[in-house]
C-alpha cells in the first residue's frame, strides 16, 4: 500500500516554518507558501475554499489537507491556479525544451507527456506515478494540444512568440524511494530561446533540459540546400546558463538529454544507426522502459551526429554534467493537409529519452541508466 505512507506524512500546516519557493508554473516568488489560500477542488475544476471547522480534530483537519490546493495569484500575467497544499514539501524539477523553431519540440513534448500519462500500468513497474499538478491547467493542455494531436493525428500549430508560459507540470512519485517530485515544463518559442531579452526568464529556474535537434537542419541528410550546422538556440542557452550562479566550472551542473527528433525522416537513409534504434521497441516489449540501453544508444547518437559534423548539437552533452542522446519520432510521418496520414501515425521511442532525464534528475533512481549486460552499445 504505497498510498498510506503518504497518509502518515502530517500534512503540514506550515505554521511553525516559512516555506519561500518560486511558483513552478508561473514563476512567481512565493514568500511564505503557508499564507495563500486554502481550496478543495471540484473534480471539474470548481474552487471551494477550506477552512477548518470551529471543533475539527487535528487528524479530520489533516486528512482534509492532504487533498488541499493552495491559489497561487500567478505571476506577471495574473491568472491565479492551484497547487497541492503538499508542493512545499515536493522537490521540484523544471525542465526546458530548447531547440530552434520548427525542431519539432511541441509535438515531441506533447507526445511524451501523452503517452506518460498513457502508460500508468507499465510505469508502476519502474516505481513511477504520475498525476497533474493543477488539473485546470493540465486538463487545458490535454484538450487544446495533446488530444487533438494524439487522438485526431492533427498538426499542432506553431507556439506563439508572446507567451512565455509553461506548458504543463505533473507530480511524479517515485514509489520505491517514497519522494514526491513536482515537475514543471516550458516549451516556448525557438526565437525566444534565441534572443536576449528577459523573455526566456524561465531558463533562471530550470534545473533539467531536453534538447531537441532537427536532422532537417543537418547538410545533405534529409535537405540539399542545407549548407551549413548551427543552432543558435542551443547556444544561448548554454551560455546563459553558464551565467546563472553556481554554473561556473568545467560542466554545467544541469542533467541534459539530447533528443534527434523526427527520427522517421532519417530510417530508411544511408545511415544505419537511427533505423537501428527506432526499430528496437518493435522487437522487444516495454524496451522504451528499459533504460539500460540508454547508454549504447547515446554513444550512436553522439557518433551519428560527430559523423556529420555537427559539434553545435553536440554541445549541450560535452557542457553539461550528465547527458544522454536518443533517437525519437513523434510523429513517424509528415503532415498531409491538417492531420498526419492515420497508415503512419505513431510515435516511436518518445519516453525513452523523458525517462532519462528524470533518472539523471534524481526523479528515476540513475542507477537504472546503467547499462546491461547485452547493450554495451
Ligand atoms: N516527419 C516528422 N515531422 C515532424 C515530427 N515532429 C514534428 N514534425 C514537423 O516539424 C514541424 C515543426 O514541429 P513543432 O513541434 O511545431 O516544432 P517547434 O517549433 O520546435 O515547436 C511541424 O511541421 C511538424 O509536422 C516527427 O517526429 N517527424
Ligand atoms: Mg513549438
Ligand atoms: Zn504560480
Amino acid at each position: 500500500m504505497a498510498h498510506a505512507f503518504w497518509q502518515n506524512t502530517p500534512a503540514s500546516n506550515g505554521r511553525n516554518r516559512r516555506v519561500r519557493l518560486i511558483c513552478p508554473i508561473c514563476l512567481h516568488d512565493i514568500r511564505n507558501w503557508s499564507t495563500l489560500p486554502l481550496a478543495m477542488l471540484t473534480d471539474d475544476g470548481q474552487e471551494i475554499s477550506l477552512v477548518r471547522g470551529p471543533a475539527e480534530g487535528a487528524e479530520s483537519w489533516a486528512q482534509r489537507l492532504a487533498t488541499a490546493y493552495r491559489r497561487c495569484p500567478g505571476g506577471d500575467a495574473g491568472e491565479p491556479h492551484f497547487l497541492p497544499q503538499a508542493y512545499g514539501e515536493y522537490r521540484r524539477v523544471v525542465v526546458g525544451v530548447i531547440g530552434a523553431s520548427q525542431a519539432g519540440k511541441t509535438h515531441l513534448l506533447a507526445a511524451m507527456i501523452g503517452h506518460l500519462l498513457r502508460s500508468e500500468a507499465r510505469l508502476r513497474r519502474i516505481g513511477l506515478q504520475v498525476d497533474p499538478l493543477d488539473l485546470r491547467i493540465h486538463q487545458r493542455y490535454m484538450k487544446q494540444i495533446v488530444e487533438p494531436f494524439l487522438a485526431h493525428r492533427r498538426g499542432l500549430p506553431a507556439t506563439p512568440r508572446e507567451a512565455i508560459e509553461f506548458t504543463d507540470a505533473l507530480k511524479i512519485t517515485n514509489l520505491r524511494a517514497g519522494v514526491r517530485h513536482a515537475v514543471s515544463f516550458f516549451d516556448v518559442a525557438g526565437e525566444m530561446l534565441e534572443s536576449a531579452d528577459d523573455s526566456a526568464r524561465f531558463l533562471g529556474a530550470v534545473d533539467a533540459l531536453l534538447f531537441v535537434v532537427d536532422p532537417t537542419a543537418i547538410p545533405r541528410m534529409t535537405r540539399r540546400d542545407v549548407p551549413t550546422i548551427s543552432d543558435n538556440a542551443f547556444d544561448h542557452v548554454l551560455s546563459r546558463l553558464a551565467g546563472r550562479p553556481g554554473a561556473h566550472g568545467e560542466f554545467l551542473p544541469f542533467p541534459a538529454a539530447v533528443v534527434v527528433a523526427k527520427a522517421d525522416m532519417l530510417e530508411f537513409g544511408a545511415e544505419p544507426l537511427p533505423g537501428y534504434w527506432l526499430r528496437r521497441d518493435r522487437q522487444e516489449a516495454d524496451e522504451e522502459l528499459d533504460l539500460s540501453s540508454v547508454e549504447g544508444e547515446s554513444s550512436d547518437a553522439f557518433a551519428f551526429l560527430a559523423g556529420r559534423r555537427a559539434e553545435a548539437w553536440l554541445r549541450p552533452a560535452m557542457r553539461c554534467y550528465r547527458s544522454t542522446l536518443h533517437f525519437a519520432s513523434a510523429t513517424n510521418s509528415a503532415l498531409s493537409g491538417d492531420r498526419y496520414p492515420e497508415l503512419a501515425f505513431r510515435q516511436r521511442r518518445v519516453l525513452k529519452p523523458l525517462l532519462s532525464l528524470l533518472a539523471m534528475a534524481d526523479v528515476l533512481d540513475h542507477r537504472l541508466l546503467r547499462p546491461g549486460d547485452d547493450d554495451a552499445g
